[in-house]
């Protein structure tokens, strides 16, 4: 192959992977699992908006992407789970905390906060308060590698929609590591494509 070639294809790769896939925060992107212990009021799903009505039945769905207004929960009663995944970004331990867990509502409700390589094995991160935003950061227990689930259990029935009502899952810029944007992989196999077809064009030329 024609050195000019292969620098062109090894700019393209360069450019792929040095592109960040988000500058923006991250939010959970999809439900992995789900879980009702019956010790709420609903079989299924249930949380609601706030301010405004709870408990109602409720999607899985309103934990994933950013904050709303008014705010939509999940309610996950004691032995309730909710896991998510990030389907946008890869999360890692970034510098300072990296994991934010959203709770709407002032009533003493707790969650514990397991996070996952591979979605089957659980390591506990710590314990999500009411109310507020909690922070974790990876370091705090030797986190290495990217985090592919987080998964969140309720542990108490407190509050008008029983247990920890989970409003969205956060992740800051720095704790995001960098994933090729699908438009830099079309680019890549763009570029492959063109050196293979200029590779072509001379053989054809040659013969
Ligand atoms: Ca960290
Ligand atoms: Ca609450
Ligand atoms: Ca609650």
């Amino acid at each position: 192959m024609n050195s000019k070639y292969v620098l062109a294809a090894a700019a393209v790769l360069a450019g792929s992977v040095a592109m960040p896939a988000q500058a923006a925060i991250g939010f959970a992107g999809t439900v992995l699992g789900y879980f009702n212990s019956g010790q709420g009021p609903f079989p299924g799903p249930y949380g609601g908006t706030f301010p405004g009505s709870f408990p109602v039945p409720v999607s899985t769905s309103v934990v994933l992407n950013g904050p709303t207004n008014p705010a939509d929960f999940l309610s996950l009663p004691q032995g309730s789970f909710v896991t998510v995944g990030f389907t946008d970004e890869t999360v890692i331990d970034g510098v300072g905390n990296d994991i934010f867990i959203s709770e709407v509502g002032a009533s003493g409700e707790r969650a514990d906060i397991f996070v996952s390589r591979n979605g089957i094995n659980f390591v506990f991160l710590g314990t999500a308060l009411d109310s507020s935003t909690t922070a974790f950061d990876l370091a705090s227990i030797g986190w290495t590698g990217a985090v592919t689930a987080v998964k969140i259990v309720g542990l108490d029935n407190f509050g008008g929609s029983p247990g920890f009502d989970v409003d969205f899952i956060q992740v800051l810029p720095g704790s995001i590591g960098e994933v090729p944007e699908p438009a830099s992989w079309a680019m890549l196999i763009a570029g492959f494509g063109m050196v293979g077809a200029m590779q072509r064009r001379r053989v054809a030329r040659a013969a």
